[in-house]
């Protein structure tokens, strides 16, 4: 009761009257770190093409996390033909895919890191990348200049390594003699640490990159690749081959050139051009008439997630269904970490079931019923496709 006046309610703000102890429903939609891939190539190559094809439609109808991007950013949504499904069951009101963010970056020309071009200084906006999509050139020459002179897929893939173990090289070496300096300054306390990282960068990483080797190639241990994993090498991250093709020849697979035994994904960035102008229906008509099964984007992601080895959890109720990425091989405490810091701090178990058997049965009552949701806990592998339900206490 308010005394001698009415109540004029501008605004509601909700809190909760006693913090709850035990919860264990995801809240909506904290922002999720993106996973991003650098795009380079020589110039001309048709990386900008391709990164404004994929990034085009998709920044229209995204309801991602991120207020500002620049302009050379893109934020891409992933494919996930399950969301909708359990979003119809669990009559949910929006659909949140998880995302993969695109750095489109100029092009790299022999001599770059010697000032060649445009030098190589714009490597920086890829050096926290997860991963780099390396565009090569396939399109016959026409009236679009290639700065060789020619188009030979093989040769160019080969200049555009070795300006990027050139720029890994020339940190590299910057890095060792800070480590040098550091090691002669008596009584430094990690002063063994220093020494064999000095040892692991003369013996194994400078030689590497002087010879143009990718890091990644070199032999090094999974420990040694932890110690300079704070060093951000362009050189160790996974690497994804496009091969920007005539849309005529998009399905002459064989006469691909090898890549010293990569795998090269033809992609027509022409082609993903007009793509990204068509809505779905007129986009599935298109690829037919072209005889293209899935799409250039589609088969990005598809193979990002396999050489970063990602895999998507779910989680499903009436606010919201929506992915979310992990690494393959993360437990149960980090998946859920990913949603809210609280929830791995505080983790005690997760309701896990696969999202197929959840639609087969039709709801999460049903599936309890049935005896089909297991309680799994800290030790529990997170599997891709598993929808699950954390429970905390913090
Ligand atoms: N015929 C044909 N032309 C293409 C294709 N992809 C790109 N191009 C053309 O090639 C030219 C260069 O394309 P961009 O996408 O700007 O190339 P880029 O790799 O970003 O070049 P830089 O930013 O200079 O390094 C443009 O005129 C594109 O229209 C393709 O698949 N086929
Ligand atoms: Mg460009």
């Amino acid at each position: 009761m308010v005394e001698g006046g009415y109540w004029k309610i501008k605004s509601i703000i909700y809190f909760p009257l006693s913090k709850p102890a035990f919860t264990y429903r995801a809240p909506a939609s904290a922002p999720s770190m993106s996973f991003s891939i650098g795009i380079v190539g020589l110039p001309n190559v048709g990386k900008s093409t391709l990164f404004k094809a994929l990034t085009k439609k998709q920044i229209d109808i995204a309801n991602y996390p991120f207020c500002t991007i620049e302009p050379n950013k893109g934020i891409v949504l992933v494919p996930d033909e399950r969301l909708k499904n359990l979003a119809d069951m669990s009559k949910s009101e929006k659909i949140i895919y998880t995302t993969i963010e695109f750095v489109d970056i100029a092009g790299l020309v022999k001599g770059a890191h010697k000032g060649e071009g445009l030098g190589n200084q714009f490597l920086a906006n890829i050096r926290e990348a997860d991963a780099i999509c390396h565009v090569i050139r396939g399109f016959a020459l026409g009236n679009i200049i290639h700065v060789a002179g020619k188009v030979d897929p093989e040769e160019d893939a080969e200049i555009v390594e070795m300006e990027l173990a050139f720029s890994d090289l020339d940190a590299a070496k910057k890095h060792l003699s800070k480590l040098r300096d550091k090691v002669k300054s008596a009584g430094a306390k990690d002063e063994k640490d220093t020494r064999s990282l000095i040892e692991l960068f003369e013996k194994k990483i400078v030689p590497a990159l002087e010879q143009g080797l990718p890091l990644r190639k070199a032999g090094l241990s999974a420990e040694e690749l932890a110690a300079v994993q704070y060093m951000s090498f362009l050189t160790v991250k996974p690497m994804i081959y496009l091969l920007n093709v005539d849309e005529n020849t998009i399905n002459e697979a064989p006469n691909l050139p090898k890549l010293k035994n990569e795998i090269i994904i033809p992609v027509c960035a022409k082609i993903e051009a007009d793509l990204a102008d068509l809505n779905a229906a007129e986009a599935q008509e298109y690829m037919k008439e072209m005889g293209i099964a899935v799409s250039g984007l589609d088969k990005i992601i598809l193979e990002a997630y396999k050489v970063l080895n990602l895999i998507s959890f779910l989680t499903t109720g009436q606010d919201e269904t929506r992915a979310w990425t992990i690494t393959r091989g993360m437990l149960a405490p980090q998946a859920a970490g990913k949603i809210h810091g609280d929830f791995e701090r505080g983790f005690i178990a997760a309701d896990v079931i696969n999202w197929q058997d959840l639609l087969t049965v039709g709801s999460e009552v049903a599936a309890r019923e049935k005896g089909m949701i297991r309680l799994e806990g800290k030790k529990y592998e997170v599997k891709d496709g598993d929808v699950c339900v954390f429970k905390f206490n913090v």
